[in-house]
């Protein structure tokens, strides 16, 4: 309620802001519904934090390509999410001739629908760090403003991009990832805990999520034989995901663990680079050796 609200002093009523309310047609609330659905930094919200987001953010519709939605160096202004066609990032290395269109730099990225940019220079209070272009005829932006971006987005981001740079560092499977990479990879994560001797994945199961051991150790289990056994920084859970089959065995906690869970969507997003990597060490399926071992 409005006076609960009030006496919260985190809250958007503790002061004289008051978020932007833009109202929207039934079509626009349920585009922008599915277009922030794909978004990690909005799963973390509480229905109340869910719902001033919405009304906050703006339509912007982008009628051609090519159209600078972002450069280079300016001050931030908006947060944008994708909900339809794609967008180039381009990086100007200070001092230098540059390549790419109009001497833009060179090509770091290219985002889509569910994906989002600009939330840098509003977190960090930088300029832009890069330069973003459409590469459709025709897109759709949903635009955050920067008050509603730091007030109700950025905490939650922040934390988890700070709680989990310094492991996903150390994580060996994304040692070759850009430091930027590995941030939209915390904003995806999930924190769980579990007790010893807990069945984390079971043999047999769809697949649904990706794992990042954080701490203790567990063990594979294939045909309840153990296989193999997993310490901090280790990975599972790749394979039903990798190639929509089973759970190829259980995984089972042996101490305390914590885990860093990374759903589908996530995984298909975010882990492509590494996808190779990861086939790479696949597992052999003739069980005259032992299975892989760390
Ligand atoms: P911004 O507010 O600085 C430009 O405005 C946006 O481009 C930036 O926020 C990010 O949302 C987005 N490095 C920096 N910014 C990037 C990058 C990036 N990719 C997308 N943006 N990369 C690092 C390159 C060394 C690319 C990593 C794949």
């Amino acid at each position: 309620s409005v006076s609960a609200e009030s006496l919260n002093p985190t809250s958007a009523g503790s002061d004289s802001w008051a978020p932007p309310h833009h109202p929207k047609s039934e079509d626009q609330l349920a585009r922008l519904k599915t277009a922030v659905s794909g978004n990690f930094l909005f799963s973390h919200l509480d229905d109340d934090q869910f719902k001033t987001v919405l009304d906050a953010l703006v339509e912007k519709p982008i009628p051609a390509k090519g159209i600078k939605v972002i450069s280079q160096g300016d001050a931030g202004d908006y947060f944008y999410i994708v909900e339809k066609g794609h967008f180039d990032i381009y990086i100007n290395a200070a001092g230098s001739v540059q390549p790419g269109p109009d001497g833009l730099g060179n090509k770091v990225g290219t985002t889509g629908p569910g994906g989002s940019f600009g939330e840098l220079a509003l977190m960090y209070n930088a300029p832009r760090a890069a330069t973003v272009i459409s590469t459709d005829a025709k897109s759709t932006l949903w635009a955050l403003d920067r008050i509603t971006f730091r007030r109700i987005l950025m905490d939650s981001a922040f934390q988890r991009r700070r709680m989990y740079e310094a492991f996903l560092e150390e994580v060996p499977l994304l040692s070759s990832l850009k430091p930027y990479e590995r941030a939209k990879i915390a904003d995806a994560l999930d924190a769980i805990k579990y007790p010893a001797g807990a069945t984390i994945i079971s043999e047999g199961d769809p697949g649904d999520a990706f794992y990042l051991l954080e701490s203790g150790e567990a063990e594979a289990l294939k045909n309840g034989v153990p296989v193999k056994t997993y310490h901090r920084g280790d990975y599972f859970g790749e394979l039903a995901l990798l190639d929509d089959k089973p759970r190829a065995a259980s995984i089972v906690t042996k101490t305390d663990v914590k885990v860093a869970r990374l759903g589908r969507d996530g995984f298909k997003r975010l882990l492509g680079p590494v996808e190779e990597i990861m086939r790479r060490t696949e597992y052999q399926v003739d069980a005259s050796k032992s299975p892989v071992s760390a």
